[in-house]
């Protein structure tokens, strides 16, 4: 099992993944978190993932981290869940800028892509489905010129996250709006989120707004505050 992406329908994987973590379930710890009760995995899920090796030949899980079972929810301000409110702006340094709503947003081509996330506090969630559109169709059908070299995500109340464009148009990395087969929950970014699964979690920005192709980058939220700019998780870059 790896983090590659796939178009086709994920459902066995799914059940794979199901059943792995049934299997592990001797080995749970249970801890409470803001207030609800949250999974982390046993040693063996973490040992597992760390001795499985990607299809880039990276180890499963980066250095540090340790594989939870449901993703948890970090904070942030949200903006509004409804998918009638959601306005996602997609342009910059394109030559075809466009704003989508949730309807124009499903009418372009929907990926499923399986993909492990990485959040810089030290936990893993692997095998998540995420589905949505992925950031290079946005970035073909908004014309981006060659200049343009980083991608701001924006979201509600002014949340930022840059990342480099070329690492952006990899094609695990998305907007989604579902997780293993469900919409999104308000506390994960519902309507929609970006993706972008092999840097740290907090590239990965809830209530997504907008997407602005740069020439120059622009370092964001959490990069402003002493975190890194470019936060690889399997070279450690947590702080900057
Ligand atoms: N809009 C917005 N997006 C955000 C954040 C935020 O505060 N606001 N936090 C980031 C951080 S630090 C992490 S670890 C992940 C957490 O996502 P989750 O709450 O779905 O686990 O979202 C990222 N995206
Ligand atoms: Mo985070």
């Amino acid at each position: 099992m790896s983090d590659f992406s796939d178009d086709s329908p994920e459902v066995g994987r799914l059940k794979d993944r199901r059943r792995f973590i049934k299997q592990a379930a001797a080995g749970t710890v249970l801890v409470a978190f803001g207030g609800a009760i949250y999974r982390i995995a046993g040693d063996d899920l973490t040992r597992k993932a760390r001795a499985e090796k990607r299809s880039d030949g990276r180890s499963r899980l980066p250095p540090g981290q340790k594989v939870i079972e449901k993703l948890r929810p970090m904070g942030g301000q949200p903006g509004s869940s409804k998918k009638s409110d959601f306005s996602l702006k997609v342009y910059g340094e394109c030559d075809n800028p466009f704003t989508l709503s949730f309807s124009d947003l499903l009418a372009l081509p929907q990926a499923d892509v399986q993909a492990d996330v990485h959040c810089v506090t030290g936990w893993s969630l692997i095998g998540g489905v995420w589905s949505g559109v992925r950031i290079s169709t946005l970035a073909d059908k908004a014309k981006v010129k060659p200049s343009a070299r980083h991608v701001i995500f924006e979201a509600a109340h002014g949340y930022t996250a840059n990342v480099r464009f070329r690492e952006a148009i990899k094609p695990n990395c998305m907007v989604t709006h579902k997780l293993d087969g469900r919409g999104l929950r308000r506390s994960h970014g519902a309507p929609v989120r970006g993706l972008i699964p092999d840097l740290y979690f907090w590239k990965s920005a809830k209530w997504l707004t907008g997407i602005r192709f740069v020439k120059r980058d622009k370092p964001g939220y959490w990069e402003t505050r002493g975190y890194h700019n470019h936060a690889d998780p399997w070279l450690e870059e947590r702080y900057g």
